[in-house]
């Protein structure tokens, strides 16, 4: 049986397995876990990833967490091109660096935006804390520089001279507050152009294709019904942007 991958592309980690799978040919089932009715909190879901998170994967019995686990997990099983993960160790360990610095880096306050300024006001009915989505891009407001000001200075792609998982992963996170209105590309001027450039590698069309719900959806229409779940959804965003 084909590998599963458990996704909403409404999330950046699920986009960045999703292109990568599709980019490299990767034979694969999707199962769709629809994060805005609260699938990822069904009894189903949870004995995947009992963290309740997307993406997941799922290989005859062997169960994977954490995007970019899942991303290399596919890289060596299907055996990938090598300049996504590479062989050289110099070269492979500017991507670990890189993998393990954009978690906290990028991926959290990135998301954390969007949850602001999205998807926490559409399920609280409230309206967006302005003061809490500013401190929330102050966050990511250093790395930003740095990508801009240090790192493109120095080299065409975030980690090494050709396209690279760390690319794929800080695309798809940047284009999360991005989609909603917070363009984190108007300012630096190297992102912008690094941005071009990495769509051009991945495939315009398949690009748009993984964004195209995020780019679409300002209001999530398929929002539960169910005021238990809406609850449990807000107290979740709640604690995660305290
Ligand atoms: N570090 C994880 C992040 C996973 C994650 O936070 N996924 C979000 C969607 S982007 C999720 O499933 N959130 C649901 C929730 O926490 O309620 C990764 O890279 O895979």
């Amino acid at each position: 049986m084909a590998v599963e991958l458990f996704l909403d592309l409404y999330s950046p980690p699920c986009r960045a397995v999703y292109i990568f799978a599709r980019k490299n040919g990767i034979p694969f089932e999707l199962r769709p876990v629809v994060l805005t009715l609260g699938e990822h909190l069904k009894p189903e879901f949870l004995k995947v990833n009992p963290l309740g998170k997307v993406p997941a994967l799922r290989d005859g019995d062997f169960l994977l967490a954490e995007s970019v686990a899942i991303l290399l997990y596919l890289s060596r099983k299907f055996q990938t091109a090598a300049h996504w993960y590479p062989t050289e160790p110099q070269a492979c360990a500017r991507v670990d660096e890189y993998l393990a610095w954009q978690h906290t880096a990028i991926q959290q306050p990135a998301a954390n935006v969007f949850l602001c300024k999205c998807l926490l006001p559409y399920f609280s009915g409230q309206p967006v804390d302005a003061a809490k989505l500013e401190r929330l891009m102050g966050k990511l407001t250093p790395s930003l520089q740095h990508l801009d000001r240090v790192v493109l200075m120095a080299k065409p792609f975030l980690a090494t001279e050709q396209i690279s998982l760390a690319d794929l992963i800080t695309l798809v996170d940047l284009m999360q507050p991005t989609a909603v209105g917070c363009d984190l590309f108007r300012d630096w001027p190297r992102l912008a152009a690094w941005r071009a450039r990495v769509e051009a590698a991945l495939g315009p069309e398949l690009v748009q294709e993984a964004h195209k719900r995020v780019l679409q959806l300002r209001d999530p229409q398929d929002a539960p019904r169910d005021p238990q779940v809406v609850q449990q959804l807000v107290k979740r965003l709640q604690e995660r942007l305290r």
